[in-house]
């Protein structure tokens, strides 16, 4: 992160006003934060934060604001701060004062602002009473247990800490495939519109869909003549924190948030997710944060070759060049060179001598290969399949008709079952299911069995009122049960059996991770034998950036859920399609696809928004070799109906 994701940004050249309204609201956030780090007075502290908030919650133009006058108007805006912010705004210069700021903190200390749960007041306390003045240093203070016994801290706060430690690590490692796909799709769309681009495409992992990003990737196509007006176009483009490099053919970049021009924001996240990725403080650390960003500049004729290169995945490239190898080829980012006519010539210099190709599939027919697809060129089996036409048909959003595992206001839900049901009509689907949070899961609410029942009800009233105008549309009534000792559910018997279906899911993470994997695996099988067992719930309770799941074999829950199958019972394991989750991984989508366990994607929305998370699991279950087939989402509410009963 650059500066812990604390950098004054640079002007954009076309002003007044030079700076957005986002990125003057940020600015006086950090000025806040650095005063309060350097132990300034409290009441000049707040002046900035109210400004702060003031500022990133107007409408109207910042230019406008200072040349009507309004700007000093404003309550809380005096003389000193609106003169300053006048300057940044009508000539693109940072007061001094500011800048000063910002580079005599110690990076370390700013760094440490980046831990969840830790604030300016106590990183100064830390500093003063114990020298600490870094994360690693901090780190080594809370497991020499130094921290506990300072006044106000305690063990409890010293624990949070080192947790928060190894938060901030996997965060700054990698970022999630919403997030880096947020990102890389508004950085593709900026540069496309640049003058004298022909094409701009975001590659690497992102475009593969794995479900965490290292950095971006994106290849931009472009004559030879545009090629330096481009470059110079790039690096002024808003949202670029800093520049690592910037070569011939390759510039490197950091961007924040500012690139959102709406700004940035996190929709409603369960409180089971929020709790494992840094608490209240995660929408903070997201606003902050910065990923890395690499961006190729080759001529339209290279684009191909560079796009599938840089695509990748590694093993991917590195059986694809044994295979032009055995046929006398060379493949690399410059193109598929034959042996015989480029000799010892290497790069853009043998690249004259390329096979053309005007697309990925030229390239990929040259070597006698379908065109694969980004999401599987993982190296497990894509090459094989491709050489001989046998390429899954993968799953995509216009097959999936409905999802079994959402929720209402009955328990954590933002939404009523009617607006829950309303959106998903809209969405083209035929069918909702609501699977609630059961009774012991109290912070999210889990219902009683009384009103469960009696959701049950009003589900049938409605979906008696549909069949009777004809409307093709359904709710199915479950219940998300949380998995008791012994495997138990959580409500009696004769109360499941008045559902259409259960998703049994683990939610006391902290009991089942500290146990081993064959208890965990054992009492997970045993839940699966409850005959009202219809879904295994994110199977092992992952959440990414956040924490790992507990440990199982679940290679031997699958087996044991196709036996099942087999033997008519239907028992199909979810693919949880938050993007804090997708869990089942997709490397295990295969598996069970193998296996003969049906997968059902499930959005587990708890808003009407989050009913659109659908599309993330839609990626992991393509990356995962699904066909329609393989879901329960393709099939109708009739067809649906019958194999839950
Ligand atoms: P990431 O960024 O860690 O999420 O994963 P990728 O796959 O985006 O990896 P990255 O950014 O290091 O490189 C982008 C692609 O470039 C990668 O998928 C394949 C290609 N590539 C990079 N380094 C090598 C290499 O040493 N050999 C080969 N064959 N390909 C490479
Ligand atoms: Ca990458
Ligand atoms: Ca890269
Ligand atoms: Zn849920």
């Amino acid at each position: 992160m650059a500066g812990g994701g604390f950098s004054l940004p640079k002007a954009r050249p076309s002003g007044p006003p030079y700076f957005s309204r986002n990125q003057i609201a940020t600015v006086m956030h950090q000025v806040a934060v650095l005063l309060e780090l350097n132990g300034a007075n409290v009441f000049r502290v707040r002046s900035y934060q109210n400004a702060s908030r003031m500022l990133g919650g107007l409408t109207e133009d910042l230019g406008e604001l200072v040349t009507t006058g309004r700007l000093f108007e404003m309550k809380g805006i005096g003389k000193g701060l609106g003169s300053a912010l006048t300057q940044a705004i009508m000539d693109g210069k940072w007061p001094s004062d500011w800048v000063e700021l910002h580079s005599s903190t110690p990076q370390g200390l700013i760094e440490m602002l980046g831990i969840p749960g830790l604030g300016p007041k106590r990183i100064k306390l830390m500093n003063e009473e114990l020298g600490v003045d870094s994360v690693a240093s901090l780190k080594e203070a809370a497991t020499d247990g130094l921290i506990a016994p300072m006044k106000g801290f305690g063990k409890k706060s010293q624990q949070r800490m080192l947790d928060g430690i190894e938060l901030l690590a996997r965060f700054r490692a990698r970022r999630r495939l919403d997030v880096g796909l947020m990102y890389g799709e508004a950085f593709q769309s900026k540069i496309s519109s640049i003058e004298g681009v022909l094409k701009a495409q975001l590659a690497g992992s992102a475009r593969r869909r794995k479900e965490t990003i290292g950095d971006l990737d994106l290849v931009v196509a472009v004559e030879d003549e545009h090629h330096e007006s481009v470059a110079e176009a790039i690096l002024s483009l808003p949202g670029i924190a800093d520049v690592k490099g910037a070569g011939d053919s390759k510039i490197s970049l950091i961007l924040d948030t500012s690139i959102f021009d709406g700004g940035f924001t996190v929709g409603h996240i369960d409180p089971n997710v929020l709790d494992a990725i840094g608490g209240e403080d995660y929408e903070q650390l997201e606003s902050g944060g910065t990923i890395d960003a690499q961006v190729r500049l080759v001529t339209p004729e290279v684009f191909p070759f560079t796009l599938a290169y840089f695509t990748g995945s590694k093993e991917h490239n590195i059986a694809m060049r044994q295979r032009a190898i055995d046929r006398g080829l060379k493949l690399n980012e410059f193109g598929l060179i034959p042996d015989a006519k480029a000799g010892d010539l290497k790069g853009m210099a043998a690249a004259k001598f390329s096979l053309q190709a005007s697309n990925e599939e030229e390239i990929y027919r040259h070597l006698e290969l379908d065109w694969v697809t980004p999401e599987l060129r993982e190296d497990t089996g894509e090459i094989a399949a491709a050489e001989s036409s046998a390429l899954p048909e993968l799953l995509t959003g216009l097959d999936i008709r409905g999802a079994l595992h959402n929720h209402t206001t009955l328990s954590d839900g933002e939404a009523s079952l009617e607006e829950m049901a309303d959106t998903a009509r809209k969405m083209g689907w035929n069918w909702l299911g609501i699977a609630d949070h059961s009774p012991t899961l109290k912070i999210a609410n889990g219902a009683s069995a009384e009103d469960l029942l009696e959701q049950g009800e009003t589900i049938r009233r409605y979906n008696a009122s549909w069949a009777e105008e004809g409307t093709d549309f359904r709710l199915f009534h479950g219940v998300e049960s949380d998995i008791l000792e012994g495997g138990k559910l959580d409500h009696p018997d004769d109360v499941l059996s008045q559902l259409d279906y259960t998703v049994a899911s683990v939610h006391a993470l902290s009991k089942w991770k500290a146990r081993d994997e064959l208890q965990n695996t054992e009492e997970l099988m045993q839940c699966i034998d409850h005959p009202s067992t219809t879904v295994l719930g994110h199977p092992t309770g992952r959440i990414l950036q956040g924490r790992d799941g507990y440990e199982v074999d679940l290679f031997a829950v699958l087996e044991h859920m196709a036996e099942h199958n087999e033997e008519g019972r239907l028992k199909a394991v979810e693919l949880n399609a938050s993007p804090y989750r997708l869990d089942l991984d997709w490397r295990l989508c295969k598996h069970a696809k193998g296996l003969g366990v049906p997968v059902i994607i499930n959005p587990d929305a708890h808003s009407i928004r989050g009913l659109a998370d659908i599309s993330y699991g839609v990626m992991a279950a393509r990356k995962g070799w699904i066909e329609p087939h393989d879901v329960l989402n393709s099939l109708g509410g009739e067809e649906l109906s019958l194999r839950l009963s």
